[in-house]
């Protein structure tokens, strides 16, 4: 299961995860020799999900370029399905039966394909390309290992000809009082030729055990394509808030129909207001302190591929710490680790993977509607987790250029049109040539500082916190990236570059200082684990890997993670 919950207890879901037929196309002459008709008889066998880096032969582990999947299923009677691939790296093409029914980019949001399917047995082939160039996103160059393949669960669910599509609630919460006004924007496809059916939604608490807090339905004509129906409801509920172990969420509904036509389709949401002030991020009205860790989705046998069982092991090693915030550094997450986030409380921002561009990057062609493309699909799948606090529109920009500051204002109102959350980037931009400012920013509601005096650089924190602080005076700081590289293991008595004794000083002092600075809202470092990097840029790295991690890549503690433990239990926890 892609969630932690059930989406729907009507719908059959048949799960597309196990081995597929897989070759590489390393020349990318499969599309002219007619794979998705006729795909090669001598292909390899390999696991989905997986990136094919992790799971294909040792020659693949590198293999950044075109590679095909095929499978067959069946189906035992005609009916209407709705297909979708959680995530697959990172352009993706998609045939049914021979025809091509989707094309896609951006390796971490869904593709869904509706359908009309006969009984018997159907054919799915998909290229998927994670070549990185001119205008790909990410970019070439990136510090994170650029994973191939279908790396996240592929579903089939048989639906009726009328279903719900999509589901969305917004809410207002006053923070005088607990009553939610929500707006559950129901959108209905209808497959078929009838017409009148009866929607409704209702909102439950999340084990479903008791009476709807609040229900609200229509009866309406429901034409073939797509219909939206906006159903108003209130309630008093309960919050959802970061402080509690166990936090409050609700289950919201949708049904369409009756009886055995009835198709319903579940969110699960949590009541909170999240704001901005000059020096705090405020949630249900009171400051939090973010206290945590940029985390890629890497391990050394799953890659980007996220077991439920690692997702709430990272969880539980970085709440161990005493920590309460996770950057998803530096793309959307599993939708499961987000619900983990939701049930325990923990505060995330998440991210798209603009990553390092420049005007340049930006203006070439396609490049900004891709962006915009896996922002919109990013606020339109992650919008109702009561974790995320806020939307990262890019990482370390040449925010000093023209171009780059017309893109990120372009993302910010595309963000704008879909959430009223607040919205950051993460800026290494301070003082370009010691007087400019970064006009980004501006876009934004907090700063993401991300900054390494101590480790590339010269300098230190308490100055770099005051030139930004001396820019944006009205917006809070959170220092997004900061750390040291360490070898597991690496203990000496002179506690020098790469040892674990040098990376701990680093960290404590770092965060001792935006811990003593009012404008500083929390941090988050960089980084929760070691990381895979690509040789072909990093080979000067140790272990080709990112070392900056507090933990390694099996997530054994280093010295910086026991030194962060202890500092924030001798502290309390994240009430400022
Ligand atoms: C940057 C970047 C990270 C990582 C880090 C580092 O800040 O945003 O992805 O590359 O540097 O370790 O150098």
């Amino acid at each position: 299961m892609h969630r932690t919950f059930e989406t729907s207890t009507t719908r059959r879901q048949h799960s597309l995860d196990g081995l597929w037929e897989f070759v590489l196309d390393p020349a990318d002459d499969g599309l002219e020799a007619g794979y998705h008709g006729d795909f090669p008889d001598d292909a390899d066998r390999i696991d989905v999900p997986a990136p094919w880096n992790v799971a294909g032969d040792a020659a693949e582990a590198e293999y950044e370029s075109p590679a095909w999947y095929r499978r067959t299923f069946d189906l035992p009677e005609e009916t209407t399905g709705v297909l979708t691939f959680h995530g697959v790296c990172h352009d993706a093409t998609v045939w049914l039966d021979g025809e091509r029914v989707a094309s896609h980019y951006g390796g971490h949001t869904p593709i869904s394909v509706v359908d009309g399917f006969e009984a018997g047995t159907h054919e799915l082939v998909v290229r998927a390309d994670n070549t990185r160039d001119e205008r790909s996103i990410p970019r070439p160059g990136t510090d994170w290992f650029p994973y191939g393949g279908i790396t996240r669960e592929v579903v089939l669910e048989v639906v009726p000809d009328i279903f719900v599509e999509d589901l969305r609630v917004e809410y207002e919460l006053d923070d005088d009082s607990d009553r939610a006004a929500m707006t559950a924007t129901v959108t209905v496809r209808n497959e078929g030729e009838t017409t009148d059916r009866s929607v409704s939604v209702e909102l439950v608490d999340e084990a479903l055990e008791g009476e709807a807090e609040a229900e609200a339905d229509t009866e309406t004509e429901i034409d073939p394509g797509t219909t939206q129906i906006e159903l108003d409801l209130e309630a008093d509920v309960e919050r959802w808030s970061p402080h509690d172990e166990d936090p409050q969420l609700y289950t919201v509904v949708a049904t369409v129909g009756s009886g055995d036509r009835a198709d319903e389709l579940r969110e699960r949401i949590g009541f909170r207001t999240v704001a901005v002030t000059e020096t705090d991020i405020l949630v249900n009205g009171e400051p939090v302190e973010l206290l945590g860790v940029n985390r890629h989705e890497d391990h050394p046998e799953w890659g980007h591929t996220q077991p439920l069982r690692l997702q709430r092991l990272d969880l539980d090693v970085i709440e161990d710490a005493g920590m309460n915030t996770v950057r998803t550094s530096h793309y959307p997450n599993h939708p499961r680790f987000l619900d983990c986030c939701d049930e325990r409380g923990i505060l995330v921002l998440e991210e798209i993977p603009y990553w390092q561009f420049d005007a340049d990057r930006f203006a070439r062609e396609g490049v900004l509607e891709r962006g915009e493309t896996t922002l919109r699909e990013m606020i339109g799948r992650d919008r109702h987790h009561p974790s995320i606090l806020a939307w990262s529109l890019t990482n370390e920009c040449a925010n000093e250029e023209e171009g780059v500051r017309e893109a990120t204002e372009k993302l910010a109102d595309v963000a704008r049109g879909l959430d009223d959350r607040p919205l950051t980037l993460a800026s290494n931009n301070y003082h370009p040539d010691g007087d400019g400012e970064d006009l980004c920013l501006e876009h934004v509601d907090f700063v993401c500082m991300n900054a390494y005096p101590g480790w590339y650089q010269e300098g230190d924190y308490a100055d770099v916190i005051e030139g930004v602080r001396e820019d944006f005076p009205e917006m809070p700081i959170v220092a997004s990236e900061f750390g040291a590289g360490a070898v597991f293991g690496e203990r000496t008595r002179e506690n020098q570059k790469w040892s674990e004794g040098y990376q701990a000083d680093f960290v404590e002092d770092a965060v001792e200082t935006f811990r003593e600075t009012e404008c500083v809202a929390g941090f988050t470092i960089w980084q929760y684990c070691d990381t895979r990097t690509d040789p072909r840029n990093w080979a000067t790295r140790p272990k080709t890997k990112n070392n900056k991690g507090i933990v390694d890549e099996y997530r054994r503690p280093k010295e910086a993670y026991n030194r962060v433990r202890d500092l924030l239990e001798a502290d309390g926890d994240g009430d400022r």
